[in-house]
């Protein structure tokens, strides 16, 4: 504990600016030669924000095309769980069917979205299930049915069943979808940390609920985060669900290590300085509520913070 009091105490707003400086200056350690691949560009939501070939999702691809394996998606591994998540763009479209193929191939019972799909009337993900009460849609070989929603203050969750025509199973996936974040900016603390919650709470269930079908960590499948390019509030939620289980594990944090770690299986993951701040605030929070510490009497991160300036 006062390892973390005096680092955070060393850390202030500015600090944590340059340590965020410096981790962006770091070249990405991968390449991106499936992602530029002249049939793969146009799957890209971004044309600056590909994906890393060594950690891409690789899709099972059909007979008829080579490239059906590519979506724009990443494992990353969690708090000492390997490929606990799955980062992706914002699906376009073009690219609904792919996503269904990856929640299918994956096992994933949990869609962790973070972005609302139109932002300042301009497209930021595509209304890739069906949106309407007891509406379905087909999605070639998948019929998406919704089954209820449930609307909260921050975030609205979404009962979807999953049925897959080729093979007759269906699975139950759980859409949650935090909306009080700004574009451009950070949420405020406490809905996101009740969000972070409610995913995991919702993850445990589903898992528990496969039962003999699921064989791999615990934890469960992987839960597929995305928002509208898949790095920067993707890479922010992920980051404080780390963050936060090696504090509960150990008792100590590294957001540095932490977004380092992330960046290396997702590229460009925290895209602005305001994120890398917040997930020290998200973690301050969680560590008070916990009881922890005390540490918002020994800190302050707020913008006219001038001391220093
Ligand atoms: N070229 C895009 C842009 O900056 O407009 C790429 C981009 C878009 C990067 C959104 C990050 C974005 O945020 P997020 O990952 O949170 O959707
Ligand atoms: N339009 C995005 C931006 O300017 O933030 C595109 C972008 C994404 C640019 C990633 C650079 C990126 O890499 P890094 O996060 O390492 O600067």
């Amino acid at each position: 504990v006062e390892e973390l009091i005096s680092k955070v105490n060393a850390f202030k707003r500015k600090g944590l600016f340059s340590e965020y400086a410096s981790i962006k200056m770091e070249q990405p350690t991968g390449t991106f030669n499936v992602s530029k691949l002249k049939a793969n560009l146009s799957k890209n939501r971004y044309t600056d924000v590909l994906c890393f070939d060594h950690s891409r999702v690789i899709l099972q691809a059909t007979d008829d095309d080579p490239n059906s394996d590519y979506i724009n998606a990443n494992y990353v591994d969690g708090y000492m769980q390997k490929n606990a998540f799955i980062c992706t763009q914002g699906p376009l479209p073009k690219t609904f069917v792919d996503f269904w193929r990856m929640i299918w191939q994956n096992q994933s019972r949990v869609i962790v979205m973070t972005t609302r799909t139109i932002e300042r009337s301009r497209m930021k993900c595509g209304q890739y299930w069906p949106s309407d009460e007891q509406a379905d849609e087909q999605f070639e070989e998948f019929i998406v049915y919704n089954n209820g929603i449930s609307e909260n203050q921050d975030f609205t969750e979404t009962q979807l069943m999953l049925h897959n025509t080729n093979t007759g199973e269906s699975r139950v996936i759980t859409h949650l979808q935090f909306t009080s974040w700004p574009d451009y900016g950070v949420p405020p603390a406490a809905p996101f940390l009740d969000f972070l919650f409610r995913v995991r709470y919702v993850q445990e269930a589903a898992t528990r609920e496969m039962g003999a079908a699921w064989t791999g960590h615990p934890l469960g499948p992987p839960i597929v985060v995305h928002c509208s390019a898949g790095i920067g509030r993707t890479g922010t939620f992920i980051t404080v669900d780390i963050c936060l289980r090696r504090l509960e594990d150990v008792g100590t944090v590294d957001v540095k290590e932490t977004v380092r770690r992330i960046r290396s299986q997702r590229a460009f993951s925290i895209q602005m300085p305001d994120q890398y701040v917040f997930c020290h605030q998200a973690v301050f929070e969680q560590a008070q509520r916990q009881g922890l510490v005390n540490i918002m009497e020994h800190i302050s991160l707020d913008d006219n913070d001038t001391d220093s300036d």
